[in-house]
């Protein structure tokens, strides 16, 4: 029997299916990832962006960050790995979808309530009355400040350094603890805690499934390594 069958079948017995998603799976979107050629790290230093520090030193600068992210998402469209994901939450029971993505690509192929376990590029928060709010002007003049109480505005995003919000993280750490079946999708696996998550479904005794272009840390510790493109496997391991 190939991996894929193998999988397929897991995946059509499942109870509980948890999935884990990264930057990998908006990349044939044509969204830029973090880690790979030509990602966002290639040309910015983490530490200068993605971190409180660095908004407080640097507002603006954060902000014109955020906004050439969210230009760069103006028109983009979920690919065919979304919708296989959207299709897997209607047709299984017990489906949980965790993603560490903040383009909202899932919640527009139709997934349900997914877990942004780094926040949502197209949230804001007010860094005085905490204050979130959806905001899609792009872009945002910057710095932008609160309609409700006149402070700075931040992107509603977890930069490095800054703890998950404990519910969310509750959630997904739940979706991975009891799941039957767990399918780690387009993700470097290097950013905790979401890295630990496919681990924890092994120590457990789910069936673990990578879905990533080329091998991971995980990869070591997953029952099956499916090796290409999401948009491309995931429609595959859609029940009949
Ligand atoms: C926290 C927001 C408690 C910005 C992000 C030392 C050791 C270990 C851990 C730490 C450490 N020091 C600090 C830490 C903790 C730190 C961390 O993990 N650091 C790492 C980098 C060492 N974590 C944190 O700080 C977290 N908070 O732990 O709180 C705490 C508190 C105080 C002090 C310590 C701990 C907060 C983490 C959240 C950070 N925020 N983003 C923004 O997005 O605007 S993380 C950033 O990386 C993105 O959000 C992204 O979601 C995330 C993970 O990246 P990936 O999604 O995996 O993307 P990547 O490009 O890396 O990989 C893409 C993959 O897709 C590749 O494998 C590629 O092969 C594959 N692919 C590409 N195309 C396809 C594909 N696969 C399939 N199909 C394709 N077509
Ligand atoms: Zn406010």
């Amino acid at each position: 029997m190939s991996d894929l069958d193998r999988v397929r079948q897991r995946l059509a017995a499942s109870q509980r299916l948890a999935v884990l998603t990264g930057a990998g799976i908006s990349a044939e979107s044509g969204v830029p990832t973090f880690r790979g050629p030509g990602g966002l790290w290639c040309n910015h230093r983490a530490e200068d962006l993605a971190t409180p520090e660095a908004f407080h030193r640097d507002p603006k600068l954060v902000w014109e960050w955020y906004n050439m992210r969210r230009t760069a998402l103006v028109g983009v469209q979920p690919n065919p790995g979304h919708h296989a994901l959207a299709v897997m939450q209607e047709k299984l029971p017990g489906f949980n979808l965790v993603t560490q993505n903040v383009d909202g690509l899932h919640a527009v192929a139709g997934n349900s309530d997914p877990v942004e376990i780094h926040g949502n590029i197209w949230k804001v928060r007010c860094t005085a009355c905490h204050a979130i709010t959806g905001d899609h002007r792009v872009p945002i003049p910057t710095p932008p400040s609160c309609a409700a109480c006149g402070a700075l505005l931040r992107p509603h995003i977890v930069w490095f350094g800054e703890s998950l919000d404990s519910d969310v993280l509750e959630r997904a750490f739940a979706a991975f603890e009891y799941c039957d079946v767990a399918l780690i999708v387009g993700t470097s696996g290097v950013v905790q805690p979401a890295a630990s998550l496919a681990d924890l479904a092994r120590r457990r005794g789910a069936f673990v499934v990578e879905v990533n272009l080329e091998p991971t840390p995980a990869t070591g510790v997953v029952d099956v390594a499916l090796h290409g493109r999401a948009g491309e496997i995931l429609p595959q391991l859609l029940p009949g």
